[in-house]
């Protein structure tokens, strides 16, 4: 087969430089992507009392065939994940708990509303990750939940976000697997407020108050996750990233590095070893930001490159939790989960193929070698490594993953409206 020859060639030239492909493959097959269930219904949820997407984030374009129940979008990830090598996790919003077609409010959910996809979850032997919804619901409609002014609105947020945190534990308890619960809220002001500090204090306090309960590391982990501005949030965030940093440092959290949270120049590469030095894990949401946050698909550019080197190079990959942020509601849905996390999974084993000798010279202080083999590397062979660990893997090789994903289109995305 020429995947084979390929393959056997390619481990010879990066043998030569020092590599052991195997070993790099090996490292690879052990690092869980965190698929986010909300790019199968661009961020609909399944409360069904007709809530529109708010909290200024958004999933523009209309591709026919998204899922409308658990089962579907269930079905929808079934197929997905046939097309991306490896084990890995999928992460839940709180709005996407069945709740048998009553009206189950956000400071109500238990761990039975997420029995299905626990189960679901332990048949693919996939760990689960959590988030409480703090967005798309009256009580958020003003722009504030964990740091609103009124005490009955933070009290009922604050309730939800309890909750999930105990339905996290509850998916890490029966998977076996620990569950990374994030928060991130939408709060923020359109325009310049007079006051910042009192819904920090607030919101400082709400925080408090939601990990006050200790739950055991084993089974859930809190995130926090800041940002820059939002749609309807231009000039103040109230949970921007030097308050989550701190909150984080000084409260023992895992800080939630978005790439599309800060400034469209800065990049969250460069933040991982920096938080690292003071933080024992992180999770990042994977996206990207074209011209702002706008979560568009992952695909293989430098800046996911450069994310994937920081992890892969220093060996981060037990400290670093990778999940995926993005919706795009203009393509396939299931286009849209495979080409990212398969994208996400090549830039990683790019990483780990990169060759020590750039390493070793930049510490003998010689920047031409460094720079002469950092170009070089961008040459080398790796597509037919990645061809090689997708059939060791069981899923399609090259582009012939998007033959299964048009069957799908056909005989299931089509039918659905
Ligand atoms: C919003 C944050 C947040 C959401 C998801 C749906 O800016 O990135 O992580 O995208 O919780
Ligand atoms: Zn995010």
């Amino acid at each position: 087969m020429n995947v084979e020859k390929s393959f056997s060639l390619a481990q010879e030239r990066y043998a030569g430089l020092g590599v052991d492909v195997e070993h790099a493959l090996k490292i690879l097959a052990t690092i869980p992507i965190s698929l986010h269930c909300w790019q199968g219904d661009d961020v609909g949820g399944f409360e069904n009392f007709g809530g529109t997407l708010t909290g200024g984030i958004m999933a523009t374009g209309n591709y026919p065939g998204k899922a409308r129940t658990p089962d579907e979008l269930r079905a929808d990830l079934d197929q997905t994940l046939a097309l991306i090598p490896g084990q890995h996790r999928l992460n839940l919003h709180a709005f996407y708990g069945e709740f048998g077609g009553k009206k189950v409010d956000r400071d109500a959910i238990e761990p039975k509303h997420f029995a299905n996809w626990i189960a679901w979850a332990k048949r693919h032997g996939l760990g689960l990750d959590f988030n409480p919804t703090c967005f798309s619901h009256p009580k958020s409609a003003d722009g504030f939940t964990l740091s609103h002014a009124d005490q009955g609105i933070r009290k009922f947020w604050i309730e939800h976000c309890i909750r999930s945190r105990e339905i996290g534990a509850a998916m890490g308890k029966a998977l076996g697997k620990t569950c990374v619960t994030n928060v991130w809220i939408p709060d923020g002001m359109k325009d310049t407020p007079a006051d910042r500090n009192a819904p920090r204090a607030r919101l400082a306090d709400s925080l408090d108050a939601i990990f006050k309960k200790p739950i055991s590391p084993k089974l859930n982990l809190d995130a926090v996750e800041p940002k820059l501005f939002g749609i309807g949030s231009e000039s103040f965030v109230v949970g921007s990233h030097e308050f989550y940093l701190g909150y984080a440092v000084a409260r023992k959290k895992l800080l939630t590095l978005d790439a599309g949270h800060y400034h469209p120049t800065e990049s969250i590469a460069d933040k991982i070893s920096s938080v690292l030095q003071f933080l024992p894990e992180i999770l990042l949401h994977v996206s990207r930001g074209v011209r702002w946050d706008s979560d568009h698909v992952v695909i293989l550019n430098d800046d996911l490159l450069a994310i994937a080197r920081e992890i892969a190079v220093n060996g981060f990959e037990k400290r670093v939790h990778i999940g995926l942020d993005y919706f795009d509601a203009s393509i396939n849905r299931v286009a849209a989960w495979t080409i990212g996390t398969r994208n996400m999974i090549r830039a990683l084993l790019i990483a780990l193929l990169e060759t020590p000798l750039i390493r070793t010279a930049e510490a003998a202080g010689d920047f031409t070698t460094r720079l002469a083999l950092q170009e070089e590397a961008k040459t080398l062979p790796f597509g037919a490594v990645w061809d090689f660990y997708c059939e060791q893997q069981g899923v399609p090789v090259g582009e012939h993953w998007l033959t299964a994903v048009n069957d799908y289109e056909k005989s299931v995305l089509s039918k659905r409206n």
